[in-house]
């Protein structure tokens, strides 16, 4: 196929911030990174704000901006709408996006509430010609994969016990600004959607288990903020103003819980750990060895073999940037390492090349669900002096 033969397709992006900025990185670059079957074009960008927006969409290099998605997801020029807003906005958009034929892919977590992500998952399993993926992209961070990869192939033997844990320390400094990330209505929760989330797929995904039930514990240790009084940094995204506001999310998250083979798994989400930038770790023992990722080192992951004799037996640190470890063979020679952005690049090929083969790009709202059913179980646990919360698995998901 020559390259004008390649049929576009044509994406709107709503939302344009941390997120949107890292999604358009992608968009841009993928098409130059692989040859893909279909050639995204983005189309336009939508925000609320017009001024904003058009100065977004030039700095991130979109064709047009909007401020109305609801017109834009409407349009027949439009193949796939991008969810990178708040979650509270999750659940319209992209069921008004599937009813309107586009494939969607959705920011993490899927929803704010239980409801709204059956709805969603809902509104994909009646759509089954059209994409309906969660950005869980640490899935796509080629150790991440290569750790899947060996749990499937049997290197560690039967997996028995998990630890994961997500460390920021961004909220640590009690003045940092009230932002819609500690504003319950807007962002579902606090460090337990927003990163534990992540830890739960990134477990289900490596291990190819699901979370069968937990017990938690959520703590706010700041209970008030000042008010954000204007945009900043990229994840507080405000400078403090002098009046303050209630925080009305999770500061950190303790929970464990069982994985269907009755696995054993501990989790640990937190804006607190001061020191801990972007830790999203885990840990798997299984009867013949062990893996363990920190995303700090995103490009190694460790092995240890528990059938090498005892006195040369230790982890093994792999250097995962070989040609022939997942997502590697398009990217730079052995030891040139890849960066938090690339997660995001490897997310569109997948869609993409899904969407040309008519596969499923995974995880799906379906995927989606359950971690939201998680999300929910540990905050039912936590209020209720931490007892046992059962995760039910919706068939067909
Ligand atoms: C903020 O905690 C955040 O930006 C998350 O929202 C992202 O999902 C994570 O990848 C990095 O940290």
């Amino acid at each position: 196929m020559t390259s004008a033969e390649v049929p576009a397709l044509r994406v709107a992006m709503i939302g344009y911030a941390f997120m949107g900025a890292a999604h358009s990185q992608a968009w841009r670059t993928a098409g130059h990174v692989v040859d893909l079957p279909m050639r995204p074009e983005m189309t336009v960008v939508v925000g609320r704000q017009s001024g904003a927006v058009a100065d977004a969409a030039r700095r991130l290099g979109w064709q047009e901006s909007d401020v109305d998605w609801r017109r834009v997801i409407e349009r027949p020029d439009i193949d796939l709408v991008d969810i990178c807003t708040p979650g509270d906005t999750h659940a319209e958009i992209a069921i008004a996006a599937l009813a309107a034929g586009k494939h969607v892919m959705c920011e993490k977590p899927l929803a704010n509430t239980v409801a709204e992500a059956q709805a969603m998952a809902s509104a994909a399993l009646a759509a089954p010609d059209l994409q309906a993926m969660v950005g869980f992209t640490y899935r796509r961070t080629p150790a991440v994969a290569l750790a899947r990869k060996m749990v499937a192939e049997g290197t560690i033997g039967t997996v028995r016990q998990v630890r994961a844990q997500y460390l920021q320390d961004w909220l640590s400094d009690e003045n940092s600004p009230l932002t819609w990330r500690m504003d319950k209505e807007k962002a579902g929760s606090g460090a337990l959607g927003d990163i534990g989330a992540h830890i739960i797929d990134a477990i289900e995904f490596v291990t190819g288990q699901r979370l069968t039930g937990v017990s938690g514990r959520l703590e706010t240790f700041v209970k008030e903020r000042p008010v954000a009084a204007g945009s900043g940094g990229a994840i507080s995204g405000g400078v403090a103003g002098s009046e303050f506001g209630p925080v009305t999310v999770d500061d950190a998250a303790v929970f464990f819980g069982t994985l269907e083979s009755g696995a054993l798994a501990a989790f640990e989400a937190s804006r607190f750990a001061l020191g801990r930038k972007n830790a999203m770790r885990f840990e798997i023992n299984g009867n013949k060895g062990s893996l363990a990722f920190d995303f700090e080192s995103m490009n190694v992951l460790e092995h240890y073999d528990g059938r090498v004799p005892a006195e040369a037996a230790g982890f093994a640190r792999i250097l995962v940037t070989e040609p022939t470890h997942p997502y590697l063979s398009a990217w730079w020679p052995p030891g040139h390492g890849l960066g938090y952005e690339h997660g995001f690049t490897h997310q569109v090929i997948d869609v993409v090349n899904a969407i040309a083969a008519g596969g499923v790009a995974r995880p799906t709202f379906g995927d989606g669900l359950h971690v939201q059913r998680a999300l929910a179980a540990v905050e039912a646990s936590s209020a209720a002096n931490s007892s046992w919360q059962a995760i039910p698995n919706d068939e067909g998901h």
